[in-house]
């Protein structure tokens, strides 16, 4: 843990860096508890100002030796602290540094620089990761162009693999030993370095890219599990084609290679030319993988390969500008989803993950902007803002320009700022420059936190043929920021006739570009000339801004347009509206001791959904499922009863599954098929709809259903149909349940990723003996907090996705979070912080658990030691946002 903290650090303190460093030389031998690093920097004065001392990052670093222009500096010519190397009196020209030190990668439990993930030697430097391996300037302005040289024993790491093209390799003469030398001819910042030594096996491919220019391509995994490669191996290829098509980008190295390592802390990381991966999101098979988990790894393949030009060829000046990378990254993996599978499914998909991960973050204390202004560690904030909404803001500039100006303001980005650390306003300029737009208040997405309220009046004159909106909206106060300004929101509509289809679309009769209406004000009004019917409002198409709409629409008319828009999107959200009015007034029914009330309108809605058969069965299986038990919670806002919130969305599902009963049955019937496995969306829509038919005909407790989702457990010949059914069993204490479970175990007990599966569903049990089952669990043999991967199944699934059994009345579940965490935190503070995060929403629960909630977090923040990385979230989450502090 770290002593002397120089945080906090504010975007306004920027200065650029003093020195800059042009070229590194990195010599590593490979040892398991005695690494040797030795770095060689052309380091000189960055611009004309005055001399200035040299002050290099480190964290927990050894020295062993120094020198500069090849001589050993004197003993008092720098100070060297684990976290920090001070040359006061440099000299005030290009000089070399040479600078050699000690690592032990065995013992690096934090899983950042150079550590171990089983054998394999690799290394995490995002964010300040390079700091664990040598001293540096380590900040992600400071770009250089390095080679690496990596020397081990063959049998302990026969593959040796760094950044950029391999220029030599081979024995070393007279040893055991083995040497290869990598050089990246493109400038990068220290966060980007990667090196990789083990034992691994390879599974080899080519892409030849738009100019012809033939790319390696090879994946690396653990030796025997090489056949479950071929998706994330054709995800990528399939990836360097879109980017081409879509972007005009082309891959720019001689190889591009992926390594999956079981000990990771993120999902992956875009290292230049060497992306490392959890191998979560790179093994799959149909008998362990389900269908989410291929479009996780076809999605986070796609990610990782895109920020290859949005993040490493263009990156970041300062961390403050995260979201420049990631969400646009996220905007584009978005998109690569949508055109590979269906625009509709990905976009509703995207959306419900916001709601349940981003809303809820941006209406409690860790509410940050998609470009915060301050912050103490910066781990802490890869968060669903910086990815989610940062991709949002994207979508918004696409949504005002069209989609030639945003292509030609992204073409303009990358000719423009190539090669540099870049930021927000120079992403944002250049659509202003292609478009002549003046994006000055748009500006206010990366600043004002907060998800925008809009409220929508209408009027209708028929006499006139005109209908008038007035449009109202404000940004609730978030920490540290009180009093907001109007966005500009880009609003998506359609007007939509009693037929069905879209009426036109005359604003102040003129036809609306793009289908948008820009909001600008707090209150404006838009009138719409030649309106010949009374229209059906359908707003936030596609949902086109990050907003929360409301709008005086009848449950008539939300019918009408689950019916009949031509929206996707909307017609989805016309069942979700439905739903959720009727989930509020139930959780609050429940409360207070009565039945929840049954909703004919919702049932007939559902109904025509369940008989469209020209629908895409994803779709469908979507709208089958009400909003998440977090998203009722945020919307009910405050005295939550997280009881009453699942016994309400239970019971709805439950009447879903009786009332329409039949036709489930013969949905299921028909959706499933003899075919061997393939994972392609149709197929996956298929299952999706199927297993949400076996799910919700489960719920109506009939014995014919359990057997039905017991028959399928045993009798699947693929993952996803397996675990669905599992997961259908997990939710009914029946005898049938432990046997599956036992039997699941004993099936699998060899595959570590599917054993997390059987972790985190026995995590995310909503029943009171959970707690217990979990408590247990973590005695099991096959748990072990050294694992990322594990400690996410297990208590991750327990705190983010049980929300009545984290939020026991006793507030038992809080103290065994807590507890975990306290102990993890030590070994492995950023995945410790991330469990921590779970505690954001205590604020708006009943007294009894907020009570509880603040207890548990007071006795954390009490503790003599924390991490930077705890105590920067149990701070923010605990501190009174009534008073305004600093986020
Ligand atoms: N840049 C990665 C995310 C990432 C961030 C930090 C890490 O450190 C443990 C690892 C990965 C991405 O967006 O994929
Ligand atoms: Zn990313």
């Amino acid at each position: 843990m770290r002593t002397e903290e120089p945080r906090p650090v504010r975007l306004e303190d920027y200065r650029p860096p003093d020195w800059r460093i042009g070229t590194v030389e990195l010599d590593v031998v490979l040892h398991p508890t005695a690494t040797t690093v030795r770095a060689k920097l052309s380091v000189s004065p960055n611009g004309a100002g005055a001399p200035a001392p040299l002050v290099l990052d480190g964290d927990e670093l050894t020295l062993c030796s120094i020198r500069l222009d090849g001589k050993p500096l004197p003993a008092d010519g720098f100070v060297a602290t684990p976290d920090r190397l001070t040359i006061a009196q440099a000299p005030h020209r290009p000089f070399d540094l040479e600078i050699e030190t000690v690592l032990d990668p065995t013992s690096n439990t934090k899983l950042m620089g150079l550590y171990r993930a089983g054998s394999t030697y690799c290394t995490q430097c995002e964010a300040e990761g390079f700091r664990r391996i040598t001293y540096f300037l380590d900040r992600p302005d400071v770009m250089a162009i390095y080679t690496t040289r990596i020397e081990a024993e063959k049998k302990d790491a026969g593959v040796l693999l760094a950044n950029g093209n391999l220029v030599a390799h081979g024995d070393i003469a007279g040893t055991s030993r083995h040497f290869a030398v990598w050089h990246d001819p493109f400038p990068k910042p220290s966060y980007l370095f990667a090196l990789v030594g083990g034992n691994l096996g390879c599974v080899k491919d080519s892409f030849t890219t738009m100019s012809g220019r033939n790319v390696a391509l090879a994946i690396y995994v653990e030796p025997g599990k090489e056949d479950r490669c071929g998706y994330a191996m054709d995800s990528l290829k399939r990836a360097m084609r879109w980017d081409e098509l879509t972007f005009g980008r082309e891959y720019d190295l001689d190889i591009f290679m992926i390594v999956a390592v079981s000990a990771f802390n993120m999902g992956a990381m875009e290292n230049k030319g060497l992306n490392v991966f959890n191998d979560k999101y790179v093994l799959a098979s149909p008998a362990t993988a389900t269908d989410g988990d291929y479009a996780g790894i076809e999605a986070v393949i796609a990610h990782e390969y895109f920020h290859n030009w949005t993040g490493d060829r263009i990156t970041c000046r300062d961390w403050f500008q995260l979201c420049l990378k990631e969400g646009l990254t996220v905007f584009r993996d978005q998109e690569f989803t949508a055109d590979q599978r269906s625009r509709a499914v990905e976009r509703i998909s995207d959306v419900r993950e916001l709601r349940a991960s981003q809303f809820v973050e941006d209406a409690g204390p860790l509410a940050h902007p998609v470009r915060p202004t301050l912050y103490h560690e910066i781990n802490n904030f890869y968060t669903a803002t910086v990815y989610q909404k940062g991709a949002e803001v994207v979508r918004m500039i696409k949504a005002l320009l069209g989609p030639q100006a945003f292509r030609a303001g992204m073409d303009l980005y990358f000719t423009r700022h190539d090669g540099q650390a870049a930021t927000v306003e120079q992403f944002v300029q250049c659509f202003a420059d292609v478009s002549g737009r003046d994006m000055s208040q748009f500006m206010r997405w990366y600043s004002q936190a907060g998800t925008p309220e809009i409220k929508v009046a209408p009027h209708y004159d028929s006499a006139a043929r005109i209908l008038r909106l007035e449009i109202a909206q404000i940004v609730p106060p978030t920490p540290g920021q009180p009093n907001k300004k109007p966005m500009t929101v880009p609003l998506a509509l359609g007007l939509v006739g009693r037929d069905g289809d879209d009426l036109p679309l005359l604003l102040d009769g003129r036809p609306l570009p793009h289908g948008v209406i820009e909001l600008t004000q707090s209150n404006q009004s838009f009138v719409f000339n030649n309106v010949p019917e009374h229209p059906a409002l359908s707003l936030n198409r596609g949902f086109s801004a990050p907003v929360k709409l409301s709008v005086p629409i009848d449950a008539d008319e939300l019918r009408f347009l689950a019916a009949h828009d031509r929206d996707p999107f909307n017609r989805w959200q016309a069942v979700q509206t439905l739903a959720m009015t009727l989930l509020k007034s139930n959780v609050a029914t429940v409360r207070s001791g009565g039945a929840p009330r049954l909703d004919q309108g919702l049932m007939d809605a559902l109904g025509a959904i369940l008989k469209d058969t020209a629908l895409e069965p994803a779709f469908v299986a979507l709208t089958l499922s009400p909003p998440s038990e977090a998203d009722i919670a945020r919307e009910i806002g405050s005295d939550v009863d997280p009881d009453a919130v699942y016994a309400a969305r239970r019971a709805l599902r439950a009447a879903i599954g009786r009332h329409h009963g039949a036709r489930l049955a013969e949905i299921y019937a028909r959706m499933t098929s003899a075919d061997a496995y393939r994972p392609d969306a149709p197929s996956a829509g298929r299952r999706a709809l199927k297993n949400a038919c076996l799910d919700l005909l489960a719920l109506t407790e009939s014995d014919a259903g359990i057997a039905r989702a017991f028959d399928q457990y045993r009798n699947a010949d693929n993952m996803t149909d397996r675990m669905a059914a599992l997961e259908t069993l997990a939710a009914h204490n029946r005898p049938e349940r432990a046997a599956a479970f036992d039997d699941f175990y004993t099936r699998y007990a060899d595959d570590p990723l599917v054993i997390d599966k059987w972790f985190a569903l026995q995590a995310v049990i909503p029943e009171p003996t959970t707690l217990d089952r979990v408590l247990a669990l973590t005695r099991h043999p096959a748990f072990s907090a050294a694992n990322p991967n594990r400690i996410r199944a297990l208590i991750g699934a327990f705190a983010q996705a049980n929300h009545t059994q984290f939020n026991r009345r006793d507030g038992g579940g809080y103290d065994f979070v807590a507890n975990f965490v306290l102990e993890l935190d030590a070994k492995n503070p950023q995945v410790a912080a991330r469990l921590m995060s779970a505690f954001r929403s205590w604020r708006a629960l009943e007294a009894q658990r907020r009570e509880r909630a603040e207890t548990t977090l007071r006795r954390v923040a009490a503790m003599p030691v924390l991490s930077p990385d705890v105590n920067d979230i149990v701070a923010r989450t605990l501190a009174d946002n009534s008073n305004q502090p600093a986020c």
